[in-house]
């Protein structure tokens, strides 16, 4: 019995990107290290089946869990509801978004130990971005939702989290508990609740392990050599082509659908009109953005983060 897992937990929606980096997690940490868990939420239809059968075949655990076990919250909170659903032998667990892809071993990851009631996250571009523009704090979001100074420049991405099983309920309850008080009304739901809990008191994860997909606009691929890249915001890879990934990023979901047919009629693409506005908009952030973004000053202190990071 393994004592680690990947878990991901997502709605029906998000099942095909998840599938695909669930796929790739599994060729990328040994058997006997750790598993990997897809959570879904919801009832089981003909969609779920199909992909429990594909996740079947291939070493992945599927579970349907009742949407009531997120209390009536919506599913952007679910990953802080896995400690109900995950068994106890599971001591190590790698939360990871359905919208990643996963490029190398991640055995060690699964594999560092944590200090009690801690947890590794990477740093958010955002806690980047305002220090390097030199904006007022005062005017920035992170200042709007009431993070301290301090805590906005190690403002976290909750996308990929490593934490031991043991500790989630009474981060959870934290959490949820600064969630509630703003009526759940954050802008970045359970990413924003998460650094107001814990501020600065979590351990840095090297980008290596959740590299923001626009670095890609940077070169920092070269430097950080990532194992997991998170695409975090829209279009995402599966949408289209689109800068800064291109096809590279894009035809593992291409194949996926060649290698299970049954998927294609399960998923919904994006309109022409949509496709369209992506392109333009990826083209037009890499002109304006990677000025900014593949500056030296930015590429120092990226190099800093990765340096001083835990792991
Ligand atoms: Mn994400």
């Amino acid at each position: 019995m393994v004592s680690a897992c990947c878990c991901y937990i997502v709605n029906a929606g998000y099942l095909f990107p998840t599938l695909l980096s669930a796929l790739q997690a599994r060729r990328s940490c040994t058997d006997a290290v750790g598993d990997v868990i897809i959570l879904c939420v919801g009832p089981s239809d003909s969609t779920t089946d199909a992909y429990r059968a594909i996740c079947d075949a291939h070493g992945i655990r599927f579970m349907s869990v009742s949407a009531d076990v997120l209390d009536g919250l919506p599913i952007s909170f679910a990953r802080f509801f896995v400690h109900r659903i995950l068994e106890r032998r599971y001591k190590s667990v790698l939360y990871l978004d359905g919208d990643t892809q996963v490029c190398g071993s991640l055995d060690p990851l699964l594999q560092v130990s944590i200090p009690k009631g801690r947890f590794l996250a990477a740093r958010d571009p955002m806690s980047i971005e305002y220090q390097e523009r030199n904006t007022k704090y005062e005017e920035t979001y992170l200042h709007s939702i009431g993070l301290p100074a301090a805590s906005a420049r190690r403002y976290f991405n909750s996308g990929v989290i490593r934490f031991n099983l043991e500790d989630w309920p009474e981060t959870s309850s934290r959490v949820l508990s600064v969630s509630g008080d703003r009526n759940h009304g954050f802008r970045f739901p359970d990413q924003d609740p998460l650094n107001i809990a814990f501020g600065d008191d979590y351990l840095t994860m090297s980008y290596k392990w959740n590299f923001p997909a626009f670095f890609l606009n940077s070169g920092f691929q070269t430097l950080i050599e990532p194992r997991v890249y998170h695409f975090m915001s829209n279009p995402r890879p599966w949408d289209g082509p689109f800068a800064p990934w291109g096809r590279n990023w894009f035809e593992p979901y291409t194949k996926l659908i060649r290698q299970f047919p049954q998927l294609e009629n399960l998923r919904s693409g994006i309109k022409p009109l949509r496709y369209l506005k992506y392109m333009l908009q990826q083209r037009y952030k890499q002109l304006v953005e990677t000025p900014f973004w593949g500056s030296q000053p930015i590429r120092k202190r990226v190099l800093q983060i990765e340096q001083d990071a835990y792991f």
